[in-house]
């Protein structure tokens, strides 16, 4: 059983994934260090690149028959069982993103990534297996019980849950078109 957990970096994969794989004694498994394993990952400056071509099989046979959470914003690429998607507001995360020492581009991309569901429509191209979670306001207890319920209840797709849209004049600002360029009429 592979459950994978996307969403946009500083959405809190992480915390949610370790705390999932605990509640439910599964093994966690951070896919950018088995890509680094695997040998389809390349550090570029300080990204690391990895084949996305390659990911899914990779993954697959090194997962196969296990019990597994897969953290990563690639995670939704692999033959997972099921995805989680998570969602944050893009506000709270490109505070997180500022904090985290991210350049304004960078920042900029991630939260318009966010803002148009990249992640989440991506996923859903590949797998029928989606759950979308938001996790605004809620702290990863709350997220991690929302998880287990809903596998719990054998929900196995349900998606469409935020609309970021309805900040967007706040949104914007995170932006690179909000600090460059708009005021000479872009
Ligand atoms: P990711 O793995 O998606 O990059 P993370 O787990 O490292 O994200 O979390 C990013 C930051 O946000 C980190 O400082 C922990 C915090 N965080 C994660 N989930 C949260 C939540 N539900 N509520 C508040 N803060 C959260």
């Amino acid at each position: 059983m592979i459950i994978a957990v996307s969403g946009t970096p500083g959405v809190g994969k992480t915390t949610v994934s370790k705390l999932l794989a605990e509640r439910l004694g599964y093994e966690y498994v951070d896919l950018k260090e088995l890509a680094i394993s695997a040998g389809i990952a390349e550090p570029i400056g300080e990204e690391l690149e990895i084949d996305v071509e390659r990911l899914p099989e990779v993954a697959e046979s090194m997962l196969r028959k296990k019990r597994v959470i897969v953290d990563g914003h690639l995670s939704h690429l692999i033959p997972a069982d099921i995805v989680i998607v998570l969602r944050a507001d893009p506000r709270i995360l490109g505070e997180r993103l500022r904090n985290r020492g991210y350049s304004p581009s960078k920042v900029a991309d991630n939260v318009e990534a966010e803002l148009i569901d990249l992640i989440l429509v991506e996923a859903i191209e590949r797998n029928e297996r989606v759950l979308e979670v938001d996790t605004t306001g809620k702290n990863p207890e709350k997220v991690v019980e929302e998880i287990t319920r809903l596998l719990r209840e054998g929900v196995t797709k349900r998606v469409g849950v935020v609309d970021w849209t309805e900040h967007y004049d706040e949104i914007v600002e995170y932006l690179h078109i909000g600090r460059h360029g708009q005021n000479e009429g872009g």
